[in-house]
């Protein structure tokens, strides 16, 4: 093998998982990983890339900035590019910065000014008045969003001189008290809250109806003047202040700094106030003052060589841990979550994180009581970084030897990190079968959630998945606060849930390692639950998106007897078997569209399957659960009510290129 081989395959995963990322925070607003891993990840590439040049491919993501622009919006061509920040992550990149700085200049000024962490827009002003705003997409192309950016209480619509032509940017960020309003309405209204403030900014500019962009009441802070007639400006201290007096809020603040030890000082000072400001930054921007110094420094392909962003690594708080929880999962597995204090940290209110098992808790010796460090892993998943200090008379934490649901005694298999209940008639295990088996994704049998669920399995009403499809309705009524209506409706949709293509009922028997899109797959390939019952591993395996541990798995879960059995009685209570749609991808996984006036391409049928062929499902009526309504000629009541509650609305047209 060629000795370049390793390295090569490094910076090819490297591409990859960069790529991926790109795509999940550009195009989805999903982020996964926090930015200051991504930069890592982007950096450890790029040291790769300039040490082997040879190797580095041409569509590395070293090469373009951020995102490419999505088909939503009307593209905008930017006449002065919105380059990006080289990133910096020591008091040594930052050192190494000035003098490369200072090779080029004499007695360079610096400004340093928080970096926020939203989206950088730019705004066009002509004759003073605002006409257009777009976002950066990927710093030469960008979408126009003027109509959602008109809905920004901070953006100017008219400024207080009528230049002829002035180009600004600046960063939309959503403060921290807003972000926690949305993201507590969201729960509350059983939606999927935002990640972290970024992210809801992100997602409110995207909105194709601006009312909910106002909604999200977003904010900006400008600190770039990009192109200007009719003024000339020297340096950026006196930029910022000029476009203060036009009317803009301009970055919170800022500080001249002679030296680089005083721009260090001062990144410091920010760093320290982090928490404590009302929205997020995620670093700090040194930049050289004078205009005509920035000149002669020019810049690279993608950034300024006058400018460098300072990132901070992820923001950590100390809290009490108050008490260890233990949930018992589908499979039994014993999950431990730690209760703490409530704690503002990164953007939202940390009370609870995930303990892993007990390896994690020995190897950080975590203990009830102990004042511990968090963070959010990927800025979004709570976890604790180390244990600060124990309490008094704290024990070192032992999972319990029996099962918290079901009192029988657990197990801990050699090669497993887990600690499991065995017993198949636990309580806690069968509710969280059934919650799955009955959920959106899967069955989707409306009604059938946790609470009701809860009483069934308590009164021993069901035992198997099965025996839901046999409830009586005075069972039902007779359950607290459940009265003939609602017990008709539960009965109703359950048995509506008999009609459901295979792909939902696979993904519903919680197959270890078989999801949605995989259960679909099984369901498109082999046609049939009998099929899929008499097919080897080697059979599954020539599934494209299959590997071995899925094949194994599902070859696993139908050789057991209690399987073979429960698929008996679900086909005898009139569960369909067979595959019906077509399953094409999985673009519309989770969402649910309403369909209403009359369409003139398709018909609802043709339309409904269209969505569920594509993972996705069609409801009678607009809900704050439905994803979008899609309007026909003469719509009436439906999109009444999908604009009364900023329900996203699309045309037939929309709807073809969504499908596309
Ligand atoms: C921020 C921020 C971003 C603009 C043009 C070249 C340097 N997110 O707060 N970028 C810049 O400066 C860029 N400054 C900022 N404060």
């Amino acid at each position: 093998m060629n000795e370049l081989e390793p390295i090569r395959r490094q910076m090819q995963a490297l591409c990859e998982t960069i790529n991926y990322h790109n795509k999940r925070y550009y195009e989805n607003d999903e982020p996964e990983i926090e930015d200051f891993e991504y930069d890592r990840l982007l950096h450890k590439l790029i040291a790769l890339e300039e040490q082997y040049p040879a190797l580095a491919s041409p569509d590395s993501p070293t090469r373009h900035v951020g995102g490419k622009a999505s088909d939503q919006f009307t593209p905008v061509e930017h006449t002065v590019v919105m380059e990006s920040l080289q990133d910096g992550f020591s008091d040594e990149d930052i050192r190494a910065f000035d003098k490369r700085v200072k090779e080029a200049v004499a007695n360079p000024l610096y400004i340093v000014e928080p970096k926020i962490d939203g989206l950088s827009v730019s705004l066009e002003y002509e004759n003073g008045v605002f006409v257009r705003g777009s976002t950066r997409g990927d710093g030469r192309v960008g979408e126009d969003i003027t109509s959602n950016l008109k809905t920004v209480r901070s953006i100017p619509m008219r400024i207080s001189t009528p230049l002829p032509y002035l180009e600004v940017r600046g960063e939309v960020y959503m403060s921290k008290e807003v972000f926690l309003a949305l993201t507590e309405k969201q729960e509350n209204e059983g939606e999927k809250p935002f990640k972290n403030p970024r992210n809801a900014a992100a997602g409110s500019l995207r909105q194709k109806d601006s009312r909910i962009t106002r909604a999200r009441q977003l904010d900006i802070f400008v600190f770039n003047v990009q192109q200007l007639q009719g003024e000339t400006l020297r340096g950026h201290k006196q930029s910022l202040d000029y476009l203060r007096s036009l009317g803009f809020t301009t970055v919170p603040f800022y500080t001249p700094c002679k030296t680089i030890d005083e721009a260090l000082q001062e990144i410091a000072r920010i760093g320290e106030k982090r928490g404590s400001l009302p929205f997020d930054i995620d670093g700090a921007v040194i930049k050289v003052d004078d205009f005509a110094q920035r000149d002669v420094l020019g810049s690279t392909s993608k950034f300024p060589k006058w400018a460098i962003a300072f990132k901070y690594p992820p923001e950590e708080k100390e809290t009490t841990l108050l008490d260890i929880e233990i949930n018992v999962g589908r499979t039994g597995v014993l999950t431990p979550t730690g209760v703490f204090a409530p704690t503002l940290l990164a953007g939202s209110t940390v009370s609870r994180a995930t303990l892993h098992n007990q390896d994690f808790i020995a190897e950080k010796d975590i203990r009830i009581g102990d004042t511990v460090r968090i963070r959010k892993a990927g800025d979004i998943i709570p976890e604790v970084v180390a244990v600060v200090r124990h309490s008094e008379n704290a024990e070192p934490y032992q999972m319990p030897q029996t099962c918290p649901s079901c009192g029988e005694p657990v197990v801990r298999e050699a090669d497993e990190a887990a600690i499991r209940c065995v017993n198949p008639d636990c309580p806690s295990q069968l509710l969280r079968t059934l919650i799955h088996f009955c959920s959106r994704d899967a069955m989707d049998i409306e009604g059938m959630g946790e609470a009701v669920l809860e009483v069934f399995v308590e009164k021993g009403l069901v035992h198997t998945a099965d025996d839901l499809f046999h409830l009586k309705k005075q069972d039902i009524a007779e359950i607290d606060r459940m009265g003939e209506k609602s017990a008709e409706n539960l009965l109703a949709a359950a048995e509506k849930a008999k009609g459901n293509d295979l792909s939902r009922l696979l993904f519903a028997l919680g197959i270890r390692h078989i999801g949605q899109k995989a259960g679909a797959l099984l369901a498109k390939h082999f046609g049939s639950m009998d099929a899929i019952m008499a097919a080897d591993e080697d059979e599954i395996l020539a599934i494209d998106g299959f590997g071995a541990i899925m094949a194994k798995s599902v070859v696993d879960f139908f050789s057991l007897e209690a399987s073979r059995e429960l698929i008996e009685r679900l086909r005898e209570s009139g569960l369909n078997m067979q595959s019906q749609s077509e399953v094409v991808d999985d673009r519309f996984a989770g969402q649910t569209f309403v369909l209403t006036g009359t369409l003139s391409q398709f018909t609802r049928k043709e339309a409904s399957a269209i969505i569920e062929a594509r993972g996705g499902k069609t409801a009678s009526s607009v809900s704050k659960k439905t994803t979008y309504v899609l309007a026909g000629e003469d719509a009436g009541s439906k999109l009444q009510k999908a604009n009364d509650l900023g329900i996203p609305v699309i045309s037939e047209a929309d709807f073809a290129q969504m499908i596309e």
